[in-house]
């Protein structure tokens, strides 16, 4: 009864997990994503309690396997899988109280059992489902079951061709095409290297944006003063990526502004831009550091427009129609100097899957305020709640 209730908390935990890691879910779920979190949290913590309660009994259980390494083998595996995902999968849900650093490892723990442990997880239960078949296979049984052993004994190898080798071997055949290929773009990810993951280089090739001119990069920016950035951007977006030339793209700024500002993209490219180098940082848990991005700081575009005394807040709109967030005037001019209006990542045009050709950049603050494709700027009075902080994200977005 132990081995069921942790096999339908280990399912619970994969369908949530999984839905959690699909970008296709993001935008089709909204505030059930955060649900969905939720549950995965708390199913997650709750996993603890059939491994406690198997570890009062693993004595007896171990006296049971003598003789049998491969279920020896897998009793270990997944304690180690379940201890590791629950491990990394609490500094993941309290990735506040230890801060980026840990909750990106804790990511890619997290991520790396995955890979490895679902599949072994699937092949386990599909292979043992037959020997529910075979009451000399299973292992919690009466004295019946040595008796059967000592007529059929463990050691003995099966020939190699058999049924069931084949079954098994399509089984895990099956499992390395589905599972594979995003297996290797996680890894490819994680390393850094290209092999089918978002590498930048990839991003920048599929930039689906034709901004004519290309905005010139500053000495600062080319090369980068922070070196180049470090670590993955996961493309996150709630609608499909849009895409932008000069017709259909504008920046304007508006609400309550002494002067309504509008520029098409020809007068935007010629602004000054400044550089900033800052770390990016998602409450997902990943972050991609010493980003050096290149744009007009919020504050010179607030100044020139002229702000009235009424506003208190600043909305961002995304040309995805659908995606927004506000600041407040406060938090922008008293304590955050380092708003930009990003045109640059690393000295490239700002490809458009990670919100390009102008996105905000919030480095003090988790990723969710950094609105992709950024438009439209308005000066309100009362605050508006953004589009993840209406579906349950915290409206205190400080890293
Ligand atoms: N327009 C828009 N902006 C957005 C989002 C989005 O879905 N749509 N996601 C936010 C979140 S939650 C994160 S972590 C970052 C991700 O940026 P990236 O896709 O460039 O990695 O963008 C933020 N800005
Ligand atoms: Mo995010």
């Amino acid at each position: 009864m132990l081995h069921a209730w942790n096999g339908w908390i280990v399912v619970a935990l994969a369908v949530t997990g999984l839905i959690l890691l699909g970008g296709f879910w993001r935008g089709l779920l909204g505030e059930g994503r955060v649900w969905i979190k939720w549950i995965h949290t708390v199913v997650g913590l709750g996993s603890l309690v059939p491994v406690i309660y198997y570890l009062l009994l693993a004595g007896k259980h171990w006296k049971q396997l003598r003789g049998k390494p491969w279920q020896r083998f897998n009793v270990f595996a997944v304690l180690a899988l379940l201890l590791g995902w629950l491990a990394s999968g609490v500094l993941l849900w309290q990735f506040k109280a230890v801060g980026p650093q840990w909750s990106n490892a804790a990511l890619t723990v997290h991520d790396l059992l995955t890979w490895i442990g679902l599949p072994y997880i699937i092949y386990h239960s599909i292979t043992r489902t037959q020997w529910l078949k075979e009451p000399n296979r299973r292992t919690v049984s009466s004295g019946r079951q040595s008796a059967s052993n000592d007529l059929h004994p463990a050691a003995m190898p099966e020939p190699f061709y058999t049924r069931r080798t084949f079954i098994r071997g399509s089984i895990a055949a099956g499992l390395a095409v589905l599972i594979g290929p995003s297996f290797l773009r996680w890894l490819g990810q994680s390393i850094g290297s290209s092999i089918g993951g978002n590498s930048l280089e990839k991003l920048i090739e599929n930039d689906s944006n034709h901004m004519v001119p290309a905005p010139q990069p500053l000495a600062a920016s080319s090369p980068p003063i922070g070196g180049g950035s470090t670590g993955q951007f996961r493309v996150y977006t709630v609608t499909p990526i849009p895409s932008f030339d000069n017709n259909n793209w504008s920046f304007t700024v508006d609400g309550l502004v002494e002067k309504k500002l509008r520029w098409t993209w020809d007068q935007f490219v010629k602004l000054k831009r400044t550089v900033q180098v800052s770390d990016f940082h998602c409450v997902t848990g990943w972050s991609v550091y010493h980003n050096t991005w290149e744009g007009i700081p919020l504050r010179t575009i607030l100044a020139e427009a002229g702000v009235k005394a009424e506003a208190k807040y600043i909305k961002f709109y995304s040309g995805d129609g659908v995606y927004t967030d506000a600041l407040s005037l406060e938090q922008v001019q008293e304590q955050m100097s380092d708003v930009l209006i990003a045109v640059m990542h690393d000295g490239k045009p700002i490809p458009s899957d990670l919100g390009g050709p102008v996105r905000l950049i919030v480095p003090a603050m988790y990723a969710y305020k950094s609105v992709k494709w950024l438009v439209r700027i308005e000066l309100i009075a009362d605050n508006h709640v953004g589009y993840w902080e209406q579906r349950g994200y915290s409206n205190d977005a400080w890293v």
